[in-house]
């Protein structure tokens, strides 16, 4: 495996994901799809989020007036589909760990879709890292400190793009800014695609 570069304490691999393996993603990802449509949250506060969002795997995030947090079904009720393969093989891969993810949460960003600065911190034990692979659209990240406050700096996330955020790192201030709309051909009406792997460690996963 190539290594990585280093940013604000995040493993960054760009380009980790040649042509073929993204488009070979993208058809696992429509069955995921199929399976658990893509539906548009809504935060706590009832603000429409500008992403439509489903998962894969024996958790899935949501968020709603109820609040955040993982269920064991998408919102219609239904059980979130399995992880690919190919993703579980790229999590063992980078990660090193045994453990699988409980989570591959699927993130789809449309024309001006954007993610406001967050952290990652409704699963239950931090000593896990959260993977992150983009696809399609290229996405400016912007990546802070621990805290709200700390400076942040941008990078552009292209598809096949592969960031690992962990350690120090985990519970990192992050979000999309914006998208370059159209600026890859892998989905055909444009957009882009974010998976983020975590152990949500409710209770242990068949690995
Ligand atoms: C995105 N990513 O790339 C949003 N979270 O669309 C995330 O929110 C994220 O890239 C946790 C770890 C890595 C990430
Ligand atoms: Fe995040």
């Amino acid at each position: 495996m190539a290594e990585p570069m280093e940013i604000r304490g995040f493993r960054y691999w760009p380009g980790l994901l040649d042509a073929a393996a993204q488009a070979a993603l993208v058809a696992e990802l429509r069955a995921v799809v199929a399976a658990a449509p893509l539906y548009a949250p809504v935060t706590p506060g009832g603000r429409p989020m500008s992403v439509r969002m489903t998962s894969a795997g024996r958790l899935g995030w949501v968020t709603d007036r109820r609040g955040y947090r993982y269920e064991a079904a998408h919102p219609s009720g239904v059980a979130w589909p399995p992880i690919p393969a190919s993703v579980l093989a790229l999590w063992h891969g980078l990660t090193g760990l045994d453990r699988a993810p409980d989570c591959c949460l699927v993130n789809f960003y449309g024309e001006g879709a954007k993610m406001g600065l967050h952290q990652d911190r409704d699963e239950g034990d931090f000593t896990f890292p959260v993977l992150s692979i983009s696809l399609g659209d290229e996405a400016l990240f912007r990546v802070g400190g621990t805290d709200r406050r700390d400076p942040t700096e941008s990078l552009w996330l292209r598809s096949g793009d592969v960031l690992l955020m962990g350690g120090a790192a985990r519970l990192a201030w992050h979000g999309i800014d914006r998208l370059r709309f159209r600026s890859s051909r892998l989905l055909p009406g444009g957009g882009r695609i974010n998976l983020t792997l975590r152990v949500v460690a409710t209770s242990p996963s068949s690995s």
